[in-house]
């Protein structure tokens, strides 16, 4: 993306910062595995959202004081060593090319405890004069999680008790969620990849095929295409495997005559998409696989039309909740529509952006920018049929578009596409 992009998200963050205030985020680094073996690197994604650079080991400062704006970069410094070894660092050029930031304010790591340290306190040589605010990525998953940020925030309370800290996901989650026109792009980019390597695996698939095969197939498939990879741990799941939410042994043959779910997602950049699709293995439906695909396509594809500016999420998740309960007492899978909770266990939409359960209010009224998944399932364990149709949807000013409308799912167009 254009370096326009991460300009606008710094301005747009720094507007809602206090006065007097200093804002920090770090690019994070690979966390250890074993021995001398890292994981890879996963870029820190509000860092990436504000300055588009996914690379490790690099400290963005934001800072404002009575309508003055600074930012500033730090990043490591290359040498010999590195190199040969690891590989060349990037130059304060490229770095502030890419993130748009004038090169006089990108510097070397070596520098950034010093500048912190005066920036905090009331030195005459600082840039903001009596700082009395701090933001920092705060964000953990679980409350033992140790991030860069928690412990940053310790020092600062200890030394600095006179500055007020805040949770910088205060503003991001809002900003993040709207996407810009070019952050869509993005996301498309990641839902051509996946529609490539979803349609290879459905020629690719045959009776007996390991779900571990079709799982590695498709992350071939993607980096063939492009893609960086798979944007979370893909869920293959034959037969009643599907019925497991979250399946993610991946290492089960694939019965004669069983469906194969596939909820997978690819990652153009940073920004992913998420995908799911059920196709039979045999290329073929049988009659009562047909019957309950039809159900959950038919709400599929209403819960989308559905999606406009202004509903709630919980509105989305009655009405789509509501008809797989008509549709499944209909064909007796359940006896009142109070047991839809015993085939249908999960809600229809999540938030899908720079991550694959993407930050955001759910309480609020959709709005237009917001990019989410549409994805009602029915899993009938004693039958061993798991079913879930799931696509990306972006809610536009009047409605809606679906950006995985591409990829098959009509059960005409899946069958006489795998009989090719
Ligand atoms: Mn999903």
């Amino acid at each position: 993306m254009d370096q326009t992009v991460f300009q606008r998200h710094r301005a747009r963050l720094i507007e809602k910062m206090a006065d007097r205030s200093v804002a920090l985020f770090y690019a994070g680094e690979a966390p250890h595995k074993t021995a001398d073996q890292y994981y890879p690197y996963e870029a820190n994604r509000n860092f990436y959202y504000l300055t588009g650079l996914s690379k490790p080991n690099m400290n963005l400062v934001l800072l404002k004081d009575q309508g003055r704006t600074f930012e500033l970069l730090f990043i490591e410094e290359t040498n010999d060593y590195i190199n040969k070894w690891l590989g060349r660092r990037m130059s304060k050029e490229e770095a502030a090319a890419i993130a748009g930031i004038d090169v006089k304010n990108v510097r070397y790591l070596t520098e950034f405890r010093e500048f912190i340290a005066t920036s905090l306190s009331n030195n005459r040589r600082a840039l903001v004069q009596k700082p009395g605010h701090l933001y920092l990525d705060l964000f953990r998953p679980k409350a033992d999680f140790e991030a860069v940020s928690l412990r940053l925030s310790r020092f600062v309370v200890d030394l600095y008790p006179e500055i007020v800290l805040h949770d910088a996901n205060e503003f991001l989650d809002n900003m993040r969620l709207r996407k810009d026109p070019e952050e869509v792009v993005e996301i498309e980019a990641a839902v051509g990849h996946s529609r490539y390597a979803i349609e290879a695996v459905m020629k690719h698939a045959k009776p007996g095929t390991n779900e571990r095969e079709l799982a590695g197939y498709f992350e071939f498939m993607l980096r063939q295409h492009g893609s960086e990879g798979n944007s979370f741990n893909p869920i293959v799941a034959g037969g009643k495997n599907a019925t497991v939410l979250h399946y993610e042994d991946n290492d089960k043959d694939v019965p004669e005559g069983a469906l194969v779910l596939m909820d997978t997602g690819a990652l153009a950049g940073p920004y992913a998409s998420d995908i799911t699709r059920t196709f039979p293995v045999t290329g073929r439906f049988t009659p009562r696989q047909k019957q309950l695909y039809q159900l959950v396509l038919d709400v599929n594809k209403q819960a989308i039309e559905f999606v406009k500016p202004g509903i709630l999420m919980a509105d989305l998740n009655k009405y789509a909740r509501d008809l797989l309960a008509a549709g499944m007492l209909k064909l007796g899978l359940i006896n009142a529509v109070e047991e839809v909770g015993t085939r249908y266990y999960h809600n229809v939409s999540h938030f899908l952006g720079l991550d694959v359960h993407d930050v955001g209010t759910y309480l609020e009224p959709l709005k237009a920018g917001v990019v989410l998944t549409i994805e009602p399932g029915c899993y009938v364990e004693e039958e061993g049929i798991g079913i879930r149709i799931e696509d990306n949807v972006l809610v536009t000013e009047t409605g809606h578009r679906n950006l995985s409308a591409g990829i098959l799912k009509e059960i005409k167009d899946i069958e006489a596409f795998m009989a090719k």
